[in-house]
């Protein structure tokens, strides 16, 4: 009998350590806690060093964004560019980068479309658009390829207020809002476009959550590619899903927009637009 319960725990010992390490080899390594930035930081990249993690395995990277149909264009380099508010400069006043990763925001882009001058790209409605996160330069879509700034929004909808942890990569100069914060700014470009140098814990509240990624390019590749952590990408829903324009966007995360409390949830793309 003695045996017996000292094989049991023999067994109970090994399953641990497996399990453990099993968990150690998936885990990647938090090295941004403590925001959001405060502004003075804004435009500082982040002091901690680059992890330089290869993320090619991960099957959640997003390839789905809402965002204008186009470009920035001619932005003079991504140095000159990135302190520029150009969501700013494209809706004089009515929407900022920061109110832009705001539900309340999210939603005026229904009505207020980007009015970059010719010079810059030309006027832009709101589109989904597809990328290949594998592609280096998947953020020339259709236009130019060096001296551009993306804008891209995904709507993360979560059950309860939850820690979670974003990898981004990037080429070149990355800033990321969420719900009117900004999380994330660096100008160094991450080495490969599933190459990530910086996991970095956000805050996700109960519902609704924007989130803004803009990302300046100068020249050279020229990518931009998110995604969480496994168990982030396990409890929420993420939008654009299946949506591929802006009113299937707006349908599809209407539950994720909703400023009504939980259960009334009838608020849909022709509802908003008709406000
Ligand atoms: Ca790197
Ligand atoms: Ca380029
Ligand atoms: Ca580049």
């Amino acid at each position: 009998m003695k045996k017996f319960y000292q094989f049991t725990l023999a067994i109970a010992i090994m399953f641990a350590l497996l399990v453990s390490l099993s968990h150690l080899a998936v885990a990647q390594k938090v090295n941004i806690k403590g925001g959001p930035l405060k502004e003075k930081d804004w435009l500082t990249n982040p002091a901690e060093a680059a992890l330089n993690e290869d993320h090619s395995d991960n099957k959640n990277w997003i390839t789905k964004y809402y965002g204008p149909d186009g470009n920035y264009e001619n932005n003079g380099g991504f140095a000159a560019s990135a302190p520029k508010d150009l969501i700013d400069e494209g809706t004089k006043g009515k929407l900022t980068q920061e109110s832009l990763s705001t539900i309340e925001g999210l939603k005026l882009t229904l009505t207020v479309d980007v009015g970059w001058d010719k010079g810059h790209g030309g006027p832009r409605g709101w589109e989904v658009f597809e990328i290949d996160p594998a592609d280096s330069h998947h953020m020339n879509r259709g236009g130019p390829g060096d001296s551009i700034d993306t804008y891209g929004i995904i709507v993360i909808k979560a059950d309860q207020a939850m820690k979670a942890v974003m990898s981004p990569a990037h080429d070149d100069h990355a800033q990321i809002w969420i719900n009117g914060e900004k999380w994330y700014n660096n100008s160094l470009w991450t080495g490969a476009a599933l190459q990530v140098d910086y996991n970095i814990e956000v805050d996700l509240q109960k519902g609704g959550n924007v989130v803004l990624y803009r990302c300046g390019e100068s020249g050279g590749d020229a990518y931009m590619n998110l995604h969480f952590d496994d168990k982030t990408h396990e409890t929420v829903d993420i939008y654009p899903d299946k949506a591929k324009d802006q009113k299937s966007f707006f349908d599809e995360a209407a539950g994720a927009l909703a400023v009504d409390p939980v259960g009334k949830l009838a608020t849909t793309w022709g509802d908003i637009k008709r406000k």
